[in-house]
């Protein structure tokens, strides 16, 4: 039996990002599914800056492959000279550290309507940590690009569980690959690279959705085409244009996915929640693949009007802030909160998500619900 505990790995404390020690037991992880085992982060734990990785939500396609620390990577295809390069060679490299929200672009799909097949995510496939790892721009120019090297196609040591069913291939374009926010990443909030999180090695794509996040990295080759299969060609894919919901959209309708859209998510109050008439606060976390976080407004009358709500953290493309609005309520009753981000680039938040076949990118106004009591 492998308990949550001994398959994340043992974690020390938390570094950085405002994280602090973790409160509580990993065991309260939301469980979405068998095998594999997709884990989704309780809403409460958005109320903060980083995300502590026992808490930290899971998802894989196929389930991890053996642990092996000494795993080889290597940089293939159109370069100069192929490398092949360990965790230990990487300290040949800088080392940076890039703090950025990890989400799968599934996160949200059980609000969709009409519902959607596929895990049924509702808030909890996302987090934030701080990545450690080298530049994959700078192993880059050490093998040396060639000419036609125009994507970066990215595979791990998962394996499909029947050979009938194809391997999680996918691939970035190159000016993404050599963004220097783009990591090989082997800590995550200062301890190793757990084997749930891509042990020993895992790229991170800020801004960008879980799904170019490959785990257990094995090969980067260097080509002239997007990746083929089934995971870049037909999942993954967006409508260009918002169609009918639950109307099926043809293939020449999608574009392939890349950054997430601005977002927001209220932690606290909990929906139903009992509080006691007085101060209140909405707090959670606002992000967007774009730009940074420009504002985030909590409305509590239905949307006539809009409070700016405060803001705490960095601002960054791909990474969160926390927002928090506080304000007196001393008569009970119910009271519903909405929340709504901008980015620097004036997207906002739709009232309503994009409904799309696949369920991606869930990002209508998020609405709580409490009671104000006596
Ligand atoms: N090798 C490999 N990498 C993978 C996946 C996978 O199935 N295999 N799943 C991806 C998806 S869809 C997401 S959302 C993220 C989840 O990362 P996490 O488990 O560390 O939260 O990993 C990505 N990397
Ligand atoms: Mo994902």
């Amino acid at each position: 039996m492998i308990t949550r505990r001994t398959f994340l790995g043992a974690t020390g404390a938390s570094l950085a990002v405002g994280i602090g020690a973790p409160a509580r037991a990993a065991d309260e992880l939301l469980v979405h599914g068998g095998a594999p085992q997709n884990l989704g982060t309780p809403l409460a734990w958005f109320d903060r800056l980083g995300t502590p990785n026992p808490v930290f939500f899971v998802r894989s396609h196929f389930g991890p492959p053996a642990l092996d620390r000494g795993r080889k990577l290597v940089i293939e295809g159109a370069v100069k000279a192929p490398v092949t390069l360990t965790v230990d060679d990487l300290k040949a490299f800088p080392e940076v550290t890039v703090t950025s929200v990890l989400q799968c672009a599934g996160n949200g799909r059980a609000l969709m309507a009409p519902r959607v097949p596929g895990v049924q995510w509702v808030h909890g496939a996302m987090g934030q940590a701080a990545w450690t790892g080298v530049r994959l721009a700078d192993v880059l120019k050490k093998a040396g690009l060639a000419a036609d090297a125009l994507h970066a196609r990215l595979e791990g040591a998962d394996r499909a569980p029947k050979p009938t069913v194809p391997a999680f291939v996918r691939s970035i374009p190159i000016a993404r690959a050599m963004d220097p926010g783009t990591l090989l990443a082997y800590r995550m909030n200062g301890d190793p690279l757990s084997l749930a999180h891509g042990a020993p090695l895992r790229l991170v794509v800020p801004g960008w959705a879980g799904d170019h996040w490959v785990k257990w990295l094995t090969s980067i080759r260097l080509q002239k085409e997007e990746a083929e299969g089934f995971y870049m060609q037909t999942a993954y894919k967006f409508p260009v244009r918002p169609g009918e919901p639950g109307v099926a959209v043809p293939p020449e309708g999608m574009r392939s996915l890349s950054t997430f859209p601005v977002k927001s998510t209220i932690a606290r109050p909990e929906d139903g929640a009992k509080i006691p008439a007085g101060p209140q606060e909405v707090a959670g976390v606002a992000f967007s693949g774009e730009a940074p976080i420009a504002t985030v407004e909590v409305s509590i009358d239905g949307g006539k009007t809009w409070a700016k709500a405060a803001l705490e953290g960095e601002p960054g493309v791909g990474r969160w802030q926390v927002f928090r609005h506080r304000f007196e309520q001393k008569t009970p009753g119910k009271i519903e909160a909405w929340v709504r981000a901008t980015d620097a680039k004036k997207n906002t938040q739709p009232e309503r998500a994009v409904w799309n076949p696949s369920g991606y990118f869930w990002n209508a106004w998020h609405r709580v619900t409490w009671e104000v009591v006596a």
